[in-house]
């Protein structure tokens, strides 16, 4: 395989407008033609300095009025909208991270929900001083629910997960008072550091964003990553296929989207249910066809290979095919234009949480207690919707690119050990990786995250951005939308390898992994936040010192804006490509990408570039510099 046998951008917005016709014939709005409506933004709300906090303004701020009413300037109107934003995104993952700690509560030998990786479990046990000897597992998966539970409002002491980081990570964090205590305390913390008449001192603004963020990442993100492998399987190599040429004209196609998955595992369960087969049958289709679209997919591929749509700008396109029987989402990331959308076609548009309830849906309410009846429901109601496709509007395009997927840090390990000879006393460790990037065959490694954002041509800052890294010997390891971005174009293909330079080529055979490592969706961003420790514990280093950078080139949304601040405060630099709304204040500025605010704090900062090259340089630049203060 070279780059002309991967699915271009250029086929991928050809399939778009094709779409796009089929929506006009029916009267369909998109997401496209919003973005034009939309456009020019407010000045004030992208350079952050409109505050409307309190009800004597909306204040915004220019070179005549520098102050808001009650006296705040940029740069505290900055900074308290950018620790506004981060709050947002800790609170959505750690949230998701609650709900998969309520569902392992849940589980039980009979139940709709049980254990099926035991030996994560008792590891998190034995993390947290919990007796396993002799009990049962339930009982241990209870009690260490409950203490998760507990990690979001105890009342003292900081998060028991800090534990994993390296101790001089955890020293930072102690000297910048920045490590988390209770996950809801530090976003409380942030509504009431930025209420009328709190913070307005930037410095304390942005390091409570750090906290925050660390809440997330080391908190309720990593909670939900954890206790998901528990429930659903720790996730292993599998092959999957990925683009929209995945739905299927002869069969029911049913879509997850969103994140959690105690849903979509529950879906997944049911189409495979003999009496549902039956029904689809029945209904004239020839079987169920399940497809995933943003995190959920990515938690649906990575455990069982159910095949990935598309990733957050595609969830309309996937209505537009004419071929989705029902498009069924839990929290997160859900358009409500699917409302308005699937009303034009015969699609469901099944919505189950109460936290995620939009117009022109059916609302079906799922729960832990009513997982199996709920999914059940809802496959059968997508079954008998098929009879109501209009065949003259069914358009799938042909787009489908083979993907490996599922790698989890335990994964990589496993895949690494297969290779090693001289570690035979090291398995389980990272030394091979830190071997090959110490000899040079493999440069270093970027975590590219994030979303779509329209502000970004489609795909395209991801995919450009991974095939540059790949001919430089960069391996690039994903979660989010921005996986899916690879796999769609073929870039998980084991093929990829043939896009490398040299040194990556080899380890991808070696070691039979494509060059763009799947690690999850965007709550398994914690999983990267683990590899980074493991690498620096076994090579004997620092995480800021590893060769590796971080990268969120079409990022939109808060929870990116958290993602992004405890990534930085692990210290790990971080590469943006869209503007997090603080270029009103050149003090945010200078706290968020100088040398005297994060990177004197947790030894790494951001860097925000629209060029896409220049990002791309960057990224190598930063690489190559840690190499050389390596000596290596
Ligand atoms: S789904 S947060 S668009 S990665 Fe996690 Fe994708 Fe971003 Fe949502």
């Amino acid at each position: 395989m070279n780059f002309e046998k991967l699915i271009s951008i250029e086929q991928m917005e050809a399939a778009t407008n094709s779409l796009l016709e089929t929506g006009a014939k029916v009267g369909a709005d998109s997401w496209q033609q919003r973005v034009e409506n939309q456009t020019p933004h407010c000045k004030f709300g992208e350079q952050g300095i409109c505050c409307r906090i309190c009800s004597m303004g909306p204040c915004r701020i220019t070179p005549k009025s520098p102050r808001g009413i009650c006296g705040c300037d940029a740069h505290g109107i900055v900074a308290r909208n950018y620790l506004r934003f981060t709050a947002g995104g800790s609170a959505t993952h750690s949230d998701h991270g609650r709900s998969i700690a309520h569902t392992l509560y849940q589980a039980s030998a009979d139940g709709a929900y049980q254990v099926k990786d035991p030996d994560k479990l008792l590891k998190i046990a034995g993390e947290w001083g919990i007796k396993t000897e002799g009990r049962d597992i339930y009982d241990v998966a209870h009690e260490v629910a409950e203490t998760g539970l507990m990690e979001y409002g105890k009342p003292f002491g900081n998060l028991r997960f800090l534990d994993r980081a390296p101790k001089h990570t955890q020293e930072l964090w102690d000297k910048a008072g920045i490590a988390p205590r209770a996950i809801d305390r530090e976003v409380s913390q942030a509504l009431h550091m930025t209420h009328m008449g709190c913070s307005s001192l930037p410095e304390a603004l942005i390091k409570h964003s750090l906290r925050a963020g660390l809440s997330d990442g080391w908190g309720g993100s990593m909670m939900g990553t954890e206790f998901s492998d528990v429930l659903f399987g720790t996730p292993k190599p599998i092959d999957t296929q990925a683009n929209l040429g995945v739905m299927e004209k002869d069969m029911v196609n049913i879509i997850v989207h969103g994140h959690d998955p105690s849903l979509s595992e529950m879906i997944v369960f049911y189409a495979q249910d003999p009496e549902m087969i039956a029904l689809a049958k029945a209904n004239g289709a020839k079987g169920i066809n399940i497809a995933g679209v943003c995190c959920t997919s990515n938690e649906v591929a990575m455990r069982h290979g159910i095949p990935m749509a598309g990733n957050f700008l595609q969830q309309e396109n996937v209505v537009l095919t004419g071929a989705c029987e029902a498009i069924v989402v839990d929290v997160q990331c859900i358009f409500p234009a699917l409302g308005p959308l699937s009303k034009c076609f015969h699609t469901k548009f099944i919505t189950t949480s109460p936290i995620a309830r939009m117009p022109d849906s059916d609302f079906i309410e799922f729960s832990d207690e009513t997982a199996a009846e709920k999914a059940k429901e809802i496959v059968k109601l997508a079954c008998e919707n098929f009879k109501n496709r209009n065949p003259d509007l069914v358009n799938i395009p042909d787009l489908k690119a083979n993907a490996r997927v599922g790698y989890s840090v335990e994964a990589i390990k496993k895949c690494l050990d297969g290779v090693t000879n001289s570690h035979v006393d090291e398995l389980g460790t990272m030394m091979p990786l830190v071997d090959a990037v110490k000899s040079g065959v493999i440069r270093g490694a970027v975590a590219m995250v994030g979303c779509n954002n329209p502000k970004v041509r489609a795909d395209y800052s991801h995919i450009e951005l991974m095939k540059k890294l790949i001919e430089n010997d960069i391996i690039v390891i994903v979660s989010g939308c921005s996986a899916q971005a690879a796999a769609k174009a073929g870039l998980m293909d084991l093929e990829a390898k043939d896009c490398c330079g040299e040194g990556l080529r080899r380890v991808c055979e070696l070691v039979g992994i494509p060059p763009i490592l799947h690690m999850g969706s965007c709550v398994d961003i914690s999983r990267m936040m683990i590899l980074a420790t493991d690498i620096a514990n076994d090579w004997g280093i620092n995480i800021s010192q590893i060769p590796l950078v971080g990268c969120a080139p079409e990022w939109m949304s808060e929870k990116a804006v958290s993602i992004g601040n405890y990534v930085v405060a692990t210290g790990i630099d971080t590469f943006l490509g869209v503007e997090p709304f603080c270029e009103g204040s050149e003090e945010v500025i200078e706290l968020l990408r100088g040398e005297s605010g994060t990177k004197q704090w947790v030894e790494a900062n951001f860097t925000v570039e629209k060029d896409l090259d220049k990002m791309c340089d960057l990224m190598i630049e930063t690489i190559e510099k840690k190499r050389a203060a390596l000596n290596i």
